[in-house]
């Protein structure tokens, strides 16, 4: 792990914290509130420094593919306006904060937030080159969203402490973090952001 500062052209992007993927949602992930507290003084660190927060959310329509009933691998979950699909209550979010919606349509998978998305533009626009990570899951969302940044040329580094995975089968969070770092991303943690 190396230490990093946070400079400007930097971002956080925290990735799917909704109801339904943490305890008592559709599709939760265990552990899933323990890194809303960390995430949390991720964000006031950006927001504190004047560095832009973007959050993704899974947005999907109540006939997604993805969904069982529809021959998807995944409980329904994160359907358009419904409680399940909002961000958690627990996170403290700035006003500022800047929202990504993402599979929207329902033959759109959603896992990467640049799928079918604007992030890239935004990011673009906003002069941002490095990506600081967060959120759920490590081996679904996370995973596809770091592997879609550094395809596209940002530095990523991935905050271990903040990221919870799925874990269909055991090992598959460890695994999609040595993909990340395999194809180029950095894991760090709290203590090593300066
Ligand atoms: C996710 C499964 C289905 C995620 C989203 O956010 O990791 N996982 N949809
Ligand atoms: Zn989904």
């Amino acid at each position: 792990m190396r230490t990093e500062r946070v400079t400007a052209g930097d971002a956080l992007l925290v990735v799917d914290v909704q109801n339904d993927f943490l305890p008592g949602g559709s599709l939760a992930v265990s552990e899933g509130d323990r890194i809303l507290p960390v995430i949390n003084r991720y964000i006031e660190k950006f927001h504190t420094l004047g560095y832009p927060v973007y959050l993704t959310r899974d947005w999907h329509p109540p006939d997604h593919a993805s969904f069982r009933n529809q021959g998807g691998p995944w409980p329904a979950h994160c359907v358009a306006d419904m409680p399940g699909a909002e961000f958690s209550a627990a996170l403290a979010l700035p006003e500022a904060v800047q929202v990504i919606s993402k599979g929207v349509r329902r033959e759109s998978e959603g896992y990467s937030g640049f799928e079918d998305t604007d992030l890239q533009a935004r990011l673009e626009r906003a002069g941002i080159r490095r990506l600081f990570v967060a959120g759920l899951a490590t081996d679904y969302c996370v995973l596809n969203t770091v592997l879609d940044a550094l395809k596209r040329g940002y530095a990523v580094f991935l905050l271990q402490d903040a990221v919870r995975a799925v874990d269909v089968v055991a090992g598959d969070g460890d695994k999609a973090l040595q993909t990340m770092r395999r194809h180029g991303a950095f894991l760090i943690d709290e203590g090593r952001l300066a």
